[in-house]
């Protein structure tokens, strides 16, 4: 699966399973937003450990810029991944099985020295495609521009919110509800 049409993917997300596709595909959206080109497939660690090798070994010379490795229960993707690349390894832990996504997390969180892996929560595939734009931003300033002014619209919704909640008193706290 690709949102990049003819351009360089810049972001790769990788997935342990199809049953882990619903999830990330929000961080497909979220990319798709910011006009990042991503592709996205699927490579397990596990069961086709030769497959997401290649993916990872070979993403830096395809001009991919960040990893986003999602996978559920003792998930060692993101890892696997990150020892075979110089490039940032963003992962996400997925939930599923009897442990409900904190085998994933401590899986995946849990980098021994040296081999630096970014977790976000358990399901954060969201966040997981933010910080991949904010990592491209960094030397993109159109793009740290566009991130940005996402960051303007959520301190907007969260002023319209309040405004919507009613009165607050000086100290910023929403008075007892017999005093409103
Ligand atoms: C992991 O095992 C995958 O990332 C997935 O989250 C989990 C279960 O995989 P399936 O049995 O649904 O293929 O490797």
């Amino acid at each position: 699966m690709t949102g990049s049409g003819e351009r360089t993917t810049r972001v790769l997300i990788l997935v342990g399973s199809d049953s882990d596709v619903p999830v990330m595909q929000e961080a497909g959206r979220v990319l798709a937003e910011f006009e990042v080109p991503y592709e996205l497939t699927i490579a397990s660690a596990h069961r086709s450990p030769d497959r997401a090798d290649r993916y990872a070994a070979e993403a830096e010379g395809r001009g991919v810029q960040v990893l986003i490795c999602a996978a559920g229960a003792a998930a060692h993707l993101a890892g696997a991944v990150a020892a075979r690349t110089v490039l940032p390894v963003i992962g996400v832990p997925l939930a599923g099985g009897a442990l409900g996504g904190m085998d994933a997390l401590l899986s995946t969180v849990q980098m021994p020295g040296g081999v630096p892996v970014a977790s976000v929560a358990i399901g954060g595939a969201r966040n997981a495609a933010l910080l991949a734009v904010q990592i491209l931003g960094t030397a993109d300033p159109e793009l740290r521009e566009r991130y940005r002014a996402q960051k303007a619209r959520l301190a907007a919704q969260v002023d319209e919110k309040a405004a919507r909640l009613g009165a607050t008193t000086e100290a910023g706290m929403v008075p007892p509800r017999e005093t409103r």
